[in-house]
């Protein structure tokens, strides 16, 4: 557990007292529970607060505090913030791309209102702010090959539109009240153990457990759809290095990237390890709506900056990652 006079960089705290205290928002999704992990290994199990708004697993309650928290109540979340004297807040409670362009009222309450609510609480009890962005939160005129932090945004999806409010908003905090609010923007996350939860980036996990279950997988995005994809423990080695880097930063907001592929590739490179592996695409005629946000975002990203300002620097290449996908997947299966 936590020394409580251990040495650590925590930024806006003083820097012999203790560990931060760190609460994470939407802690039961595809990337919540393996931040909550990562951080409770270097601060201790009780320094890191994971809540969600369902009730979490009794192994994940048994490793350390979990709370049940609605993003959208402003005064249960500050309760949480008072009595567990949160330092930080890491806030991955939102609706991803799919999800939200089903049900776009909802995407606006949970996506802007919990992103007003948890940067107005870093506002008023001083505290640091991570809030992932997306590719997502670019849009069709936005240039798409290597397409750097700062170019044209004008996103044409329920999901980029929150989330380019919410880079805008923290960016104005920011400035104004010196409130320290970092994000990076996402691209699509690949994980074996953690399904994700509606994301138009979410064949690229689905085909892995149908090819090693199936050996067939009916892609939902063209054979050609070129997007920028990750790694699960990049993201999380990623995020880390990025929230607990001790001075604020030069920008607010990052693009992170690691590889870029199309659903062909893809399908190519499993195809090494289970050669019958077969996939097939949608009429041509009759495009999934997915196909739609999928094209009006970027294919790769210029993250330079990341690079230089918090050393971010990714593990795991295409081949490395599907070998690792395929094995941890046919594990589950055997
Ligand atoms: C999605 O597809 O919606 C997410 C994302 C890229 O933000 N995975």
């Amino acid at each position: 557990s936590a020394s409580p006079q251990a040495t650590i960089a925590t930024g806006s705290l003083p820097s012999t007292i203790r560990h931060p205290r760190v609460l994470v928002t939407g802690s039961l999704g595809q990337l919540g529970s393996g931040l909550v992990k990562e951080l409770r290994s270097m601060y201790g199990n009780e320094n890191v607060v994971a809540s969600d708004i369902r009730n979490a697993p009794e192994d994940f309650k048994a490793n350390g505090p979990f709370v049940f928290a609605d993003v959208m109540d402003y005064a249960q979340l500050e309760g949480i913030v008072v009595d567990y004297k949160i330092d930080w807040i890491v806030h991955y409670s939102a609706l991803l791309s799919a999800v939200a362009e089903k049900n776009p009222a909802l995407a606006l309450s949970v996506n802007m209102t919990g992103f007003q609510n948890v940067l107005e609480l870093a506002k008023v009890h001083g505290l640091r702010l991570y809030s992932p962005s997306t590719i997502g939160a670019f849009g069709p005129s936005t240039p798409k090959i290597d397409t750097p932090d700062v170019t044209i945004m004008r996103p044409n999806t329920i999901y980029g539109i929150t989330k380019l409010h919410n880079e805008l908003l923290g960016e104005y905090y920011r400035e104004k009240y010196n409130v320290d609010f970092r994000s990076a923007r996402y691209p699509g996350i690949l994980s074996a153990d953690t399904p994700p939860g509606g994301g138009t980036t979410d064949y690229a996990v689905d085909i892995f457990h149908h090819a090693v279950r199936h050996g067939h997988y009916d892609c939902f995005l063209k054979k050609d759809t070129r997007l920028p994809m990750m790694y699960l423990s990049d993201c999380i080695k990623g995020t880390v290095d990025h929230l607990v880097h001790p001075e604020m930063l030069p920008q607010a907001v990052y693009n992170i990237a690691a590889v870029s592929f199309t659903p062909e590739e893809l399908a190519s490179e499993i195809r090494k390890y289970l050669p019958h592996f077969t996939i097939s695409y949608p009429d041509p005629a009759h495009p999934d709506f997915r196909q739609a946000i999928a094209d009006s975002w970027p294919a790769s990203l210029d993250d330079s900056m990341a690079r230089r300002d918090f050393g971010w620097k990714e593990e795991f290449g295409m081949e490395k990652m599907v070998k690792l996908m395929l094995d941890k997947i046919q594990a589950q299966v055997d």
